[in-house]
């Protein structure tokens, strides 16, 4: 692993992509896994690299939502796995909720190595080795899930996702959380709740509110799920990354000033 001084500007960034390149080389994130990350990073770099308030007022909508779920299920692909593992582990066993590896770049080792490496956290039920029923309107490998998981859930919570899914998931009238530092992504879009964060913020954050929400009553989480607006949300989203950006740009002078 390389060495990244802590005080390194962007240390929690360059970590982050090294658990990414780990994912790699044990075989559980794909090599496209790589490229998803960058694209990632740059959005987080427009977000300023910390949770928006949007970002946390759609974590706690999410929350609600989660605990409120008669059958929740926390689908995982390599990307999730290698930069949160212990806390999908931790959101499954708080909420009752199996996790289902469910791979985009789909090799039936790739599953099984996630599977195993999610064992290995203390994950008590993890689904996907078998699939045993089809999403109809999706052509990727994706449309594979297991009925007992994604098929028959009606609350999923998808992060890292392509909008395939999650489009044919909200035609089938399920509830999909995503997790997308890409406000403008169709998965965003399409999503019933976008948490516009990085995973690695997100997760601990999505864990926390569960925790307080679960004292909660129902009436009380309703309100919360049915007061949210995902188009809204975006918007802000949008208005954050202008906000940070112009901030930065006022910046810039002084930067080349120092630099001179
Ligand atoms: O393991 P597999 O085969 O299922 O493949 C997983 C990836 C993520 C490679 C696959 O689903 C894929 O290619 O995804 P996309 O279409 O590249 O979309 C990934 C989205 O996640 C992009 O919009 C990125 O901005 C976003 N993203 C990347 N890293 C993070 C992220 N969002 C939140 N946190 C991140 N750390």
């Amino acid at each position: 692993m390389t060495d990244i001084p802590k005080d390194h500007p962007r240390y929690l960034s360059l970590m982050t992509r090294e658990l990414i390149i780990q994912g790699v080389e044990k075989g559980i994130t794909g090599i496209t896994g790589l490229i998803a990350q960058g694209r990632g990073e740059a959005f987080d770099y427009l977000l300023g690299e910390q949770t928006i308030p949007s970002a946390s007022e759609a974590g706690r909508t999410a929350a609600a939502a989660l605990v409120l779920a008669k059958s929740p299920v926390i689908s995982v692909n390599g990307n999730t796995a290698a930069l949160v593992a212990e806390e999908l582990v931790k959101l499954s066993t708080m909420l009752g909720a199996p996790l289902e590896v469910n791979l985009f770049y789909k090799t039936q080792e790739r599953v099984q190595k996630i599977i195993e490496y999610l064992q290995s956290y203390g994950a008590y039920e993890v689904l996907g080795a078998r699939p045993d029923c089809d999403i109809a309107e999706l052509s990727s490998e994706r449309k594979h899930v297991c009925k007992q998981g994604i098929f028959l859930a009606d609350v999923v919570c998808v992060p890292l996702e392509d909008g395939d899914r999650c489009e044919a998931l909200r035609k089938m009238g399920k509830t999909v959380i995503v997790v997308d530092l890409n406000p403008l992504s169709r998965t965003a879009q399409s999503a019933s709740v976008c948490i516009v964060d990085n995973i690695v913020r997100a997760m601990p954050n999505i864990i926390e509110l569960v925790d307080e929400m679960k004292g909660k009553s129902t009436s009380y989480l309703q309100e919360i799920v049915d007061g949210f607006d995902n188009k809204q949300n975006l918007d802000d989203a949008m208005g954050s990354i202008y906000k940070n950006l112009k901030m930065k740009h006022h910046q810039l002078p002084n930067i080349q000033k120092k630099e001179k």
